[in-house]
C-alpha cells in the first residue's frame, strides 16, 4: 500500500476532483477505492465482465469502455451477458469487436471459468440482477470486483467501488480510465457517452450534474458522433414499438387522484404483435408527462414466461427503490424494478394496493 505522499500531482488532482464533485463523504468514494480497482485489474491477464440482466445503455456502454480500457493496457477480457444483446445497443460491441458470451447459448459450458483471473461486475452489485452468479462463482478463484452507482448492494465481491452520486456507471468508468492513463479515443468516448446519455435520459433526469455535462463535452471533443448515438438509441425502433405503446396506453389506469398511473402488458400482447422486451423499454416513463402523475408503474408478463416484471418510475416524492426493496427488488429513488411470481392480474392488484397505500400515508 502506497502512502499519500507517493501520489503524483495528477493523482492528487483526481482526489480533489472527486471531493468537490460528490457531496457525500462516503469512504467508498475516496480516491483509494479507484486505485484499488486499478491495482487489482493491472495484475490480471484475463477478466470476465458481467452486468445486470436486460442490460441497458449504461450497462453495455460501461462494459464496452472497460473492455477497451483493459485492451489498451494489454489485459484480455470478455463480457458475459445474462440476456441477449439488445438490437439498439449492439453497435457498441460490434464496432469494437468485443467478444461476449450469451447465457442463453451454451451456458455455463461455453465459459471457461478457469481461464479468467478476475470478475468485474459493472452497473450492478446485486445477485438478483445477476442470474447465474452463484453458478458462475462456484469454485471461482479470481478476484471479484463491483463498479456500480446503485444504492442497493450485497456483500459478495472482494472489492467494491460504489458511487451512488454518479449519474451512470460509465461516469465511474470514465474516472477509472482517466486515472489509469487510458486515452479517450473515439471508441472509448462513444462507449462512455452511450452509458451517460442513456442513464440520464439524454441529460434530462435529476442525476445530470455539472460534472456530467463537462464529461459529456470532453467525450464530444474526443470524437463522439452525438447525433448518431441519438439516432441509434432513440430513433431506431421497430413498428412493434408503436403497437406495444398503444397496448400499454390502452391498459392505463389513473388512480389515487391521478397521482398513480398503472399499465400492464400481457403475454398475448407480445405474441399478437410479435414483440419482445426490447420493444417496451422505457414505456413506463410516458405517464410522467402528466402533471398530476407522481408514480408510474408498468407490469409486464413476458412472452417467455417467468415472474411478472414490475417497472417503477417516480418524480421524486416516493422513493421507488425503497418500495421495490419490500418485494426484493431495487434500483434508484426515481427508477426501480421488482419481480412478482404471480398471475398478471394478481400482481397488479398487489402492487397497485401497495403503491396507493404508500402514496397516501
Ligand atoms: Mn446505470
Amino acid at each position: 500500500m502506497r502512502e499519500t505522499g507517493d501520489r503524483t500531482p495528477a493523482e492528487i488532482d483526481f482526489a480533489f476532483g472527486l471531493a468537490s464533485r460528490y457531496d457525500h463523504s462516503m469512504p467508498e468514494i475516496s480516491a483509494g477505492n479507484y486505485h484499488a480497482v486499478l491495482t487489482t485489474l493491472s495484475s490480471r491477464r484475463r477478466v470476465l465482465v458481467v452486468t445486470h440482466a436486460r442490460p441497458d445503455g449504461d450497462a453495455l456502454g460501461t462494459a464496452a469502455a472497460m473492455v477497451l480500457g483493459m485492451r489498451a493496457k494489454g489485459i484480455d477480457s470478455s463480457v458475459l451477458l445474462f440476456n441477449p444483446l439488445a438490437r439498439k445497443y449492439a453497435f457498441i460491441f460490434e464496432a469494437n469487436r468485443i467478444s461476449h458470451f450469451d447465457v442463453e447459448k451454451g451456458w455455463p459450458a461455453a465459459v471457461e471459468r478457469g481461464s479468467f483471473d478476475a470478475l468485474l461486475s459493472v452497473d450492478t452489485g446485486t445477485r438478483s440482477q445477476l442470474p447465474g452468479l452463484d453458478e458462475l462463482l462456484a469454485g471461482w478463484k479470481g478476484s471479484k470486483i463491483v463498479v456500480d452507482h446503485h444504492l442497493t448492494q450485497e456483500d459478495w465481491a472482494d472489492l467494491k467501488l460504489v458511487v451512488t452520486d454518479a449519474a451512470a456507471a460509465a461516469e465511474i468508468a470514465a474516472d477509472l480510465l482517466r486515472l489509469w492513463g487510458v486515452k479517450f479515443d473515439p471508441a472509448i468516448a462513444t462507449a462512455l457517452y452511450l452509458g451517460i446519455s442513456t442513464d440520464t435520459g439524454w441529460f434530462q433526469f435529476s442525476n445530470t450534474k455539472p460534472h456530467t455535462l463537462r464529461l459529456a463535452a470532453e467525450l464530444m471533443e474526443a470524437g463522439v458522433d452525438v447525433e448518431r448515438i441519438y439516432r441509434l438509441t432513440y430513433q431506431n425502433e421497430r413498428t412493434q414499438r408503436l403497437t406495444m405503446m398503444a397496448r400499454a396506453m390502452g391498459s392505463l389506469q389513473l388512480l389515487t387522484n391521478h397521482r398513480l398511473a398503472v399499465m400492464s402488458l400481457s403475454k398475448s400482447d407480445f405474441l399478437e404483435n410479435a414483440a419482445d422486451g426490447g420493444d417496451t423499454e422505457n414505456l413506463v416513463n410516458i405517464p410522467l408527462q402528466v402533471a398530476s402523475v407522481e408514480v408510474s408503474v408498468l407490469l409486464t408478463q413476458m412472452p417467455e414466461g417467468g415472474p411478472v416484471r414490475v417497472n417503477l418510475r417516480s418524480k421524486g416524492g416516493l422513493d421507488v427503490a425503497a418500495f421495490a426493496q419490500k418485494f426484493n427488488g431495487g434500483g434508484h429513488a426515481r427508477a426501480a424494478g421488482l419481480k412478482i411470481d404471480a398471475e398478471l392480474a394478481d400482481a397488479q392488484r398487489t402492487i397497485t394496493a401497495a403503491l396507493a397505500a404508500a402514496l397516501t400515508t
